[in-house]
């Protein structure tokens, strides 16, 4: 593919479209009940991914929350396996077992996900920790939405990935929403880049709407942490256009303004992104990757589930 290797642009435009096509499959197909676990979409978000995971190498390893479809896909997920796994399939990436909140696949370099809020946070220093102790040259790319650094494993870890210098970016995606609480409710002091510099950590925000700029910044904080500069944290504002959780959209809870999700869907990051492509490379990637969405769903249909005996299989190491 000629976009791999010359024009971010179209690189990202692509991650960014298989992600939100993905997403709006999951809504048709969600009141079917083929899809056995809670989704959290990542509708509206889809530029933080794609423009931090262009920059990462197959052996590079992320960790994230339940919000996690945009990462595996962006990371270079498999996409059918990943269909497999919602529908709770055999040949799902982890045999049908994580579902979408737990979504894994370490082939990717997909470590984990996890549904406690922070959790994955300590995990990703550990991996990081392990890294530097092996002198391996890949590093840890970490997922959190702006609930987690209300948490203390957040402050710990941010600590302790300083203390050590570790190979790690943190990537908070500030959606300011921590299901329905405003950030502005929860958050004191001068903001989260002026925290992450407390602990020692270089931080940048960048604002949504900025994919390209946002693909430029991840693209440095990478590279420093790369070069052995120890870790790097990235503030991305963005906006989630669904419900916190489900398929749905939620105006009826009226805890945002109509008008403020309606300014964020009519500014599309996605529209922005395509906006800089020809249109036959656009509709050249989209035929694309809607034919790889089709055979994937295809996929998961046409598996099965796993036999009752695997129900005690994966828990324990043997
Ligand atoms: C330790 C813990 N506390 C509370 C919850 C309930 N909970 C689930 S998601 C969530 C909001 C997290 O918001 P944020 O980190 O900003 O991520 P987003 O959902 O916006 O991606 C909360 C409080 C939880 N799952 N785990």
């Amino acid at each position: 593919m000629e976009e791999r290797t010359n024009n971010p642009a179209a690189r990202l435009y692509r991650s960014m479209y298989l992600i939100r096509r993905v997403e709006e499959e999951i809504i048709r197909l969600y009141p079917t009940d083929k899809i056995k676990s809670p989704v959290h979409l990542s509708i509206g978000q889809e530029a933080v991914s794609a423009a931090v995971c262009d920059h990462l190498e197959p052996t590079d390893i992320l960790f994230g929350t339940y919000r996690g479809h945009a990462l595996y896909l962006a990371k270079g997920g498999n996409v059918p396996r990943m269909m497999a796994e919602l529908y709770g399939k055999v040949d799902g990436c982890a045999r049908g077992k994580a579902g979408s909140m737990h979504l894994v696949d370490p082939s990717v370099g997909m470590m984990g996900t996890s549904a406690v809020v922070a959790t994955g946070i300590s995990n990703a220093v550990g991996a990081a920790l392990a890294l530097k102790m092996q002198k391996s040259k890949a590093i840890v790319v970490c997922f959190f939405g702006e609930g987690s650094t209300d948490e203390g494993a957040w402050h710990e870890s941010m600590n302790f990935a300083s203390l050590k210098k570790l190979p790690i970016l943190f990537v908070c995606e500030n959606n300011f929403f921590a299901i329905y609480s405003h950030v502005k409710d929860r958050l004191a002091g001068p903001g989260l880049q002026a925290r992450s510099e407390a602990y020692g950590i270089p931080a940048e925000h960048v604002e949504d709407h900025e994919p390209m700029k946002l693909h430029e910044r991840a693209g440095a904080a990478l590279a420093a942490v790369r070069r052995g500069e120890g870790p790097r944290f990235i503030e991305c504002m963005t906006y989630r256009w669904r419900d916190h959780v489900g398929p749905t959209e939620d105006r009826i809870h009226k805890y945002r303004p109509d008008a403020e999700l309606d300014a964020k869907i009519e500014n599309d990051n996605l529209k922005i992104v395509g906006s800089l492509l020809p249109d036959e490379l656009r509709k050249l990637i989209e035929a694309e990757e809607e034919k790889r969405i089709a055979d994937a769903i295809a996929f998961a249909e046409a598996s099965t589930f796993p036999e009752d005996r695997e129900i005690y299989d994966h828990v324990f190491a043997n």
